[in-house]
């Protein structure tokens, strides 16, 4: 039976659109299990690809938008930290285009609070965006329902659209060709899952938590424009896409594993054929590959995906999560160890809470 997913919501008794002036939303990373990667039109960020996530319970973001019709420029922290050149540039631009959409000009106060390792691969961009998409709507009055918040998260960093959404969602890339507008066929939506019956942990090793060396932005740029692999890759990433689907509707777990792994695996070749390669994965990750495949050898469902750094996520059942967590700790050695199941949508907050 298809387990219910929760949707994002909005502040109870306020009207649809009403500004708050003042909003905190809280969100969570997703590890895509079908990849996000390269954009067909940037600025709109367009993929050229479907994929399909996992939200995460662990390491959420929590952001605090609060209007200041007297500032003359938006003030951004992160930690407590002002955020600075580009990631602050991208803030910036978000809140821009949420202010052309509102027909406000007031600048804003966004404070940030991350748990997860930033710039580590590990999808802050998409908890980070989900957040602050679903604070600034609400804050700016823009009364936009899931699939708009999906939109418009996705403005600010693509996988952000699916963090928009619990449980496992799935996002659609669009047609080239929709309409006058394309941005409207680019949207995220949840995928029913029997998430009892397949019982999914993701087990988080963290190898490096250090920021990565080239961006996950011009890694996908690259990769498109100059690797021999990538077209294959797409096309053979929608094939993969029908099987994952159908393989989570069965709740099988080992075939949703071995999808998701080689379309993984997949996304990296694509890299490391670009000119010039890009390379995330290190050693310490290929120790904990081996890791994995000595798991399954003696048994135990485990499966392996990389996103744009070198940490693993394994996803196994929740009943031998423990197990696999000990003995990719074991592997990793100095790095952190978490384990994470299916996750909340974005949401607001109360104001008291
Ligand atoms: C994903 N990744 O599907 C893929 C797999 C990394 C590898 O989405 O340029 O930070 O902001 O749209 O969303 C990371 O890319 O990129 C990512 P932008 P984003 O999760």
């Amino acid at each position: 039976m298809a387990t219910e997913q929760p949707t994002s919501t909005t502040r109870a008794g306020l009207a649809p659109g009403a500004a708050t002036g003042d909003a905190t939303a809280v969100a969570h990373p997703n590890i895509a299990l079908i990849k996000y990667w390269g954009k067909r039109d940037e600025r709109l960020v367009l993929p050229w690809t479907d994929s399909l996530s996992m939200t995460l319970d662990v390491f959420p973001t929590t952001t605090r938008v609060r209007l200041d019709p007297a500032a003359g420029q938006d003030t951004v922290t992160l930690d407590g930290v002002p955020l600075e050149g580009e990631p602050r540039r991208r803030v910036v631009a978000f809140l821009d285009l949420v202010r052309e959409r509102a027909g406000r000009a007031s600048r804003a106060v966004v404070e940030t609070r991350n748990t997860v390792p930033t710039g580590a691969g590990l999808a802050s961009s998409a908890s980070g965006f989900a957040a602050l998409a679903t604070a600034a709507s609400a804050a700016y009055g823009l009364g936009l329902d899931a699939t708009g918040l999906s939109r418009l998260a996705r403005r600010g960093s693509g996988s952000a659209s699916r963090s928009v959404f619990g449980g496992f969602a799935i996002w659609h890339a669009g047609q080239p060709d929709h309409g006058a507008d394309p941005d409207l066929g680019s949207y995220a939506e949840p995928v029913p899952v029997p998430v009892d019956e397949l019982d999914p942990a993701l087990v988080v090793a963290v190898v490096d938590a250090g920021p990565k060396a080239v961006s996950s932005r011009e890694a996908m740029r690259r990769t498109v424009d100059t690797s021999p692999l990538y077209r294959p890759w797409a096309a053979s990433s929608q094939a993969d896409l029908a099987d994952i689907r159908e393989a989570l509707r069965r709740a099988d777990l080992d075939a949703v594993g071995e999808v998701a792994e080689r379309n993984a695996l997949g996304m990296h070749a694509t890299m490391l054929a670009a000119r010039p390669a890009v390379r995330y994965l290190s050693s310490a990750t290929v120790t904990v590959l081996d890791a994995v495949l000595e798991l399954r050898r003696s048994g135990v469902s485990a499966w392996a995906t990389m996103d744009a750094g070198p940490n693993v996520k394994v996803l196994c059942r929740r009943a031998e999560a423990d197990r696999v967590a000990g003995v990719v700790r074991e592997a990793v050695r100095g790095g952190s160890v978490h384990i994470a199941g299916p996750g909340p949508a974005a949401r607001l907050l109360d104001a008291d809470a």
